[in-house]
C-alpha cells in the first residue's frame, strides 16, 4: 500500500512542475511586436509607456502628455477599454464618483502551466495630484479577465516631468494556479474626469517555468505530505 502511494506521488509531482511551458519574455527594446494595442501605447527608450492622453482634447493645460497620436479608449461604451479587455462593463469602476472614463492597454494571449511566474516592472506617473481623494486614476492587470491593481495616483509620491508626481520602480509578480491560454491585460485608466492624465511605464516582461530547486521542493513536499498519509494508516 505505502509503495503504491510513494509512486503514485512521485508520479504527480513530477508531471506538475517539468511540463512547464518554455516562458515568454519580453524588455520592450525592439518594439511592441505580438502586442495588441489597445489606445495610447508606445515603445521608447527601452520601455513602453501607456497614458489616458488624449490625442484630441487639451486634457492637461499646456501639456502635450499623448505619445502616439491614438486617442485612450472610453472605459464603458460597446467595444470599449473594457471589453477590448475582456472584461464586463463596470469592471474597471470603484465606487462612487470613481467610474473610469477612459485609458489604454496592451494586450496579449500566453501559453501558461500552473506555477509558472508572471513577473514585470511598472512605474505610474501622474497629473492627479488630487492625493488621498476619490476619483484617483490607477494601474492594472487583467489575467484572465480578473482585475488586480497596481497602483494609483496616490502612491506617486515623487516629483517628476513632465508629470507632476511618479511612483518610481516597483515589481509586479503572479504565479499561475492553472495551465492553459491566458488573456494577459496591462493599462492605466483616468477615473472621475478625462483630465490630468496618468502614464503607465512597463519594462521585463517574463513569464517563467518555476525554477528547477522549486520543483525538487514541490516534489520533496508532496513525498512528504504522502509519507505521512501512510503511516497514519498503518497506525
Ligand atoms: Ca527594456
Ligand atoms: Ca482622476
Ligand atoms: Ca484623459
Amino acid at each position: 500500500m505505502k509503495k503504491h502511494l510513494l509512486v503514485s506521488a512521485l508520479a504527480l509531482s513530477m508531471a506538475a512542475p517539468f511540463a512547464s511551458a518554455a516562458g515568454f519574455s519580453d524588455n520592450f527594446n525592439a518594439g511592441l511586436s505580438g502586442w495588441t494595442l489597445l489606445g495610447d501605447v508606445a515603445a521608447g527608450n527601452g520601455v513602453v509607456a501607456l497614458t489616458s492622453a488624449s490625442a484630441t482634447y487639451e486634457d492637461d493645460i499646456g501639456l502635450t502628455l499623448n505619445l502616439s497620436g491614438n486617442d485612450p479608449l472610453e472605459a464603458g461604451l460597446p467595444g470599449g477599454l473594457e471589453q477590448s479587455l475582456g472584461l464586463a462593463f463596470g469592471a474597471l469602476d470603484g465606487g462612487i464618483l470613481s467610474q473610469a472614463t477612459e485609458g489604454s492597454a496592451l494586450l496579449r494571449s500566453v501559453q501558461v502551466s500552473a506555477g509558472d511566474r508572471l513577473s514585470f516592472d511598472w512605474m505610474l506617473s501622474t497629473m492627479d495630484t488630487a492625493g488621498a481623494g476619490f476619483g484617483l486614476d490607477y494601474a492594472f492587470v487583467v489575467i484572465g479577465g480578473q482585475r488586480f491593481d497596481l497602483g494609483t495616483a496616490a502612491q506617486a509620491d515623487v516629483p517628476g516631468a513632465p508629470y507632476a508626481m511618479q511612483t518610481g520602480w516597483s515589481r509586479f509578480d503572479y504565479v499561475f494556479t492553472t495551465g492553459g491560454t491566458v488573456s494577459l491585460g496591462i493599462g492605466v485608466v483616468d477615473v472621475f474626469d478625462y483630465t490630468a492624465s496618468t502614464q503607465l511605464q512597463l519594462d521585463n516582461f517574463s513569464i517563467t517555468a518555476v525554477p528547477e530547486p522549486e520543483a525538487h521542493a514541490l516534489m520533496l513536499a508532496g513525498l512528504g505530505l504522502v509519507g505521512a498519509v501512510a503511516r497514519r494508516r498503518r497506525a
